[in-house]
C-alpha cells in the first residue's frame, strides 16, 4: 500500500490486542528458536459461509479507522458492514459512499466506508506460496490491496519491519496490478516492484484471477495466473537491507481514494466491491 495504517494498528494493538492479550509481549523465542521442529505454516480461508456473515474471527481481524498516511478517503468499519460473506463461496468487501455514524476522518467527515482485514496474531508465516484469487473492482479511486507486512511492526516500526505488496490495483490502471517491496531505504515511492498487464486491453475487474508470491530464504517470485512476472533477491536493494526473512502477516483492504490512486470522481458510481474467493498459504514456515 506504499504506507501502513499505523495510527490504526497502533491504536489497535495497544488498546485491544496486547491489553487483553499480554503474553504477546514476550519474545516468540519457542517458535522461532526451533523452526526445524515445526510443522510447515498453513492457511486456508474459502470464506464458505452464510451469506451477510462476517469473516471467521479465528482467522482475520479487522483494523478500524481512517489512513492518514496515504491520504486514503474511506473510513474502516468493523463486523460485517463492509466485509461479508456472499453465501456462494466469497469474501466480498464494499466500499460505499456513505457515513452512517458520522465518522470522523484525517479530513473531517468521512466521505465513504469499505474494509481492511488482517491475519495479525493469527496467522504469520516467514516464506512460502500466499495466493489470493480474486476479482477486483473497477473505477478511479479505487486501490485494492493484498498484501503483507512484518509482524515485528509495532517494535520495528514501518518500514523496517518489510511491507510484500502481493497485489495492487489503482483505478486508472485497470489492465495492470503491482508487486512491490519496502524496506528501509526503499519505501514509499521508492519501493522495489513491477507490473503485470493484461493482453488485449482486458481488465481485471472481468474476471477473476489468481496472485501469488512464491517466497523463500533470499528470493521472492510474484504470479499472476501462475505466470511469473518479476523476482526480487537482495542484489535488487542497492546496498539496502533485506528485512523479509522473518514472520509476517496478510492483509486485504480495499482503500478509497489517496495519493496514488487520486480521488473518486464524477466516473466512480458506488458501491464497488473487492471479491476474494479464496486466501492460501502452502509451505510456510
Ligand atoms: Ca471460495
Amino acid at each position: 500500500m506504499r504506507s501502513t495504517l499505523r495510527n490504526t494498528m497502533i491504536g489497535l494493538l495497544s488498546a485491544t490486542a496486547l491489553a487483553a492479550t499480554p503474553w504477546l509481549t514476550a519474545p516468540a523465542t519457542a517458535t522461532t528458536d526451533a523452526p526445524q521442529k515445526k510443522a510447515a505454516a498453513e492457511f486456508t480461508d474459502n470464506f464458505d459461509g452464510a451469506a451477510g456473515s462476517a469473516v471467521d474471527g479465528s482467522k482475520w481481524g479487522l483494523e478500524t479507522g481512517d489512513n492518514v498516511n496515504n491520504h486514503e478517503r474511506q473510513y474502516y468499519t468493523d463486523g460485517n458492514k463492509n466485509a461479508a460473506l456472499d453465501g456462494n463461496g466469497n469474501l466480498v468487501i464494499t466500499a460505499r459512499k456513505e457515513n452512517p455514524a458520522n465518522y470522523n476522518c484525517w479530513y473531517g467527515q468521512c466521505e465513504y466506508t469499505s474494509a481492511r482485514l488482517n491475519t495479525s496474531q493469527k496467522f504469520t508465516t516467514a516464506s512460502g506460496h500466499v495466493e489470493a484469487r480474486m476479482k477486483v473492482p473497477q473505477g478511479q479511486g479505487m486501490w485494492p490491496a493484498f498484501w503483507m507486512l512484518g509482524d515485528d511492526i509495532g517494535s520495528a516500526g514501518w518500514p523496517n519491519c518489510g511491507e510484500i505488496d502481493i497485489m495492487e490495483n489503482v483505478g486508472f490502471e485497470p489492465s495492470t496490478v503491482h508487486g512491490t517491496l519496502h524496506g528501509p531505504g526503499y519505501s514509499g515511492e521508492g519501493g522495489i516492484g513491477a507490473g503485470y498487464t493484461l493482453p488485449n486491453g482486458a481488465k481485471f475487474s472481468d474476471d477473476f484471477h489468481t496472485f501469488a508470491i512464491d517466497w523463500s530464504p533470499n528470493k521472492i517470485t510474484w504470479s499472476v495466473d501462475g505466470n511469473v512476472y518479476q523476482t526480487r533477491t537482495p542484489s535488487d536493494l542497492n546496498g539496502n537491507r533485506w528485512v523479509f526473512d522473518h514472520p509476517f502477516y496478510i492483509i486485504l483492504n480495499l482503500a478509497v481514494g489517496g495519493y496514488w490512486p487520486g480521488d473518486p470522481d464524477g466516473s466512480t458510481s458506488f458501491p464497488q466491491q473487492l471479491v476474494v474467493d479464496y486466501v492460501k498459504v502452502t509451505g510456510g514456515s
